[in-house]
This record gives structure tokens, sequence and C-alpha cells, in this order.
């Protein structure tokens, strides 16, 4: 979008994006040594470094630098997100759940290890996430600790992740309405994005206001990059069959394009991602503009 790249003409996005995940890949690297018992590390390192794209770290990062941070402060708490992320898409390819063989260009866990050891690799990665901020965070207060502390578990449990797999996984076959299916999305997408830029900002030393207003902004994005997976699918899988219906509007699964149409699914897009940068409006433009790429980024991305 040459539209964004005009107001920032100094930022360059591709390299930030290159140099964040190049940071965080090395700090998760890190984290888990290779050590004994073997198997549990290897099956927690071959999910987690398998190359993700590192959205929620980053946006982890940008928010706490945008607030007037250094980056440091929320390194340990950016790790920590993408575990409890790489958790959930374990947990979520196992046979019980979605019974998926591929994930990140691999085998999935189970596939490469067996259904225990990927159960209790998503285990200990969770585990891991909290043991990290509570003991690795460094230059922050107590009190920003426990409140990011409090932001990621609220985040996994029963009012997120968990709370909108549920709702997926007992809604399957049923008729799903709009609301059913932004529920479903808030809680197993927008919820970890949300505590991403949030504790972001928390370890960043930002304010009420400030971290109320990125809550709202890591809100539209969540529902943003939903809608815009919904779109890809329908128009990757269209050009792939060189036909006009794609993929899910031929499937039982409720997606935005089937509910609302292909074009109204778009114009939703680009009123969340307007919507997400108005909450940037108050901060200072250029320190901002890694969230306005990132935002601009999720709504255009082509994968
Ligand atoms: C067991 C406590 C516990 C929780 C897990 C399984 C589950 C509950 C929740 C499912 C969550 C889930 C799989 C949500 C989908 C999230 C999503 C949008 C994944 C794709 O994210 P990307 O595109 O993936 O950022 P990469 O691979 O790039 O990181």
């Amino acid at each position: 979008n040459p539209e964004i790249s005009s107001t920032h003409p100094t930022f360059n996005f591709k390299e930030y994006m290159k140099s964040k995940a190049k940071k965080v890949n090395k700090a998760l690297d890190d984290a888990i040594p290779l050590q004994n018992p073997i198997k549990i590390h290897e099956a927690m390192r071959y999910s987690l470094l398998a190359g993700g794209k590192r959205v929620r770290p980053i946006l982890c990062l940008a928010a706490c630098e945008l607030v007037g941070g250094d980056e440091a402060a929320a390194i340990p708490v950016a790790c920590a997100i993408e575990m409890i992320h790489t958790m959930s898409l374990i947990h979520d390819d196992l046979p019980c759940m979605d019974n998926d063989d591929l994930r990140r260009g691999k085998p999935t866990n189970h596939k490469a290890f067996d259904e225990a050891t990927a159960i209790l690799a998503g285990d200990s990665l969770l585990s891991l996430s909290f043991e990290l901020v509570a003991a690795e965070t460094k230059n922050v207060s107590a009190r920003r600790i426990i409140r990011a502390i409090a932001e990621m578990g609220s985040a996994v449990g029963s009012e997120g992740l968990v709370a909108g797999q549920i709702v997926d996984l007992c809604s399957e076959g049923k008729e799903l309405s709009l609301d059913g299916l932004e529920y479903i999305h808030v809680h197993k997408t927008s919820k970890l994005l949300e505590a991403a830029v949030v504790c972001g900002a928390i370890m960043g030393g930002g304010d009420d206001i400030e971290i109320e207003r990125l809550r709202k902004y890591a809100r539209f994005i969540g529902l943003l990059f939903q809608v815009v997976d919904d779109i890809l699918d329908v128009t990757k899988s269209s050009e792939e069959l060189g036909k006009t219906a794609g993929k899910d509007l031929v499937t039982d699964k409720a997606t935005y394009p089937k509910l609302m149409g292909l074009e109204k699914a778009k114009e939703f897009a680009g009123e969340l991602v307007g919507k997400a940068m108005e909450e940037l409006s108050c901060f200072d433009a250029l320190r901002a503009a890694p969230l306005y790429h990132l935002a601009d980024y999720i709504a255009y991305r082509q994968t």
C-alpha cells in the first residue's frame, strides 16, 4: 500500500520486521536450551523455532518502544507471548481438536513426535511463558510485571483462547451468526494480540490512557487478521481453481465472505484498519510508524 509508505518515508518496514524477528528468534532459542530430558526440549524447540511470522512479539516490542520504553524490558514478555501462541497451535493441531498434519510448513508436533509429547510440549511452553516473564524481566517494577502476568493469564484462559476454542468446537456443524463468528475470532485471535500489545506497553512504562488506546488498536487488528484470512482463503482458492467461487463458499465453515459476501467483507476489513489507525493518532507519528505499518501489513498481506 503506497499510501502508508508516503506517510512515513524514513521508516523501512521490511528491515524493521527482519531485525525485530531476528532478535526474537535469538531470545527464543536462548530461552530453551536442548537439555535433559532431551525429548521434551526437542519437541518444544521443534514448534517454537519452526519459523512463524513473529507478528505477536514484534507488536509487543513496538508497543513498548512507542510508549518510550527500552526494547529489552519487553523481550521476555514478547517471547512468552510467542510461546503461548505456539502452545495454542500445537494443541489446536491435536487429533482431538483440528487433527492437522502440517503446521508452519512442517509435520505438526504430534506427527513429528507423538500425541503425549505434543500435549506436554504445549503444557511446558505455557508454564515457561509465565516463568520467563516473572524471572527474566529486568528494570521494570514488580507491579508492572504482575499486571502483565495477569493480562497473559486472562488472554489464555476460559475468558480468552480457551473460550474461543470451546465455542468453536461446540459450534461445529451448526449455523453460525456473524456475532457468533466474531466471538470466536475475538477470543481465538484478538485476545492474544491484545495481550502482546498491552504487555509491551505495560513493560515500556505506558500510562493507563496509552495502554487502553493500544488495547483498542489491538482488538481491531485482531479481527482484521481473521477477516483478511477468510478473504484470502476465498481469493486464493478461486485463483487455484480458476473459478469465481472459493473454498469457503463451498464448505460448511462460517467465514466473513460467506456470511456477508466478499465485497462487504473487504469493506469491513477497510473499516477495521481505519479504526485501528485512528487509535494511534494521538501518538507521535514517527514513533507510531511500526504499528501503523503492522496494521497495514495485516490488512494487505497476500498469505
Ligand atoms: C490449552 C490453555 C490451552 C489453550 C489452547 C487450542 C486453543 C486453546 C486455542 C486455539 C487458538 C488458535 C489456534 C487460534 C488461531 C490463531 C491464529 C490466527 C493462528 C495463525 O497465526 P499466525 O498467522 O501464525 O501469526 P504464525 O505461524 O505465522 O505464527
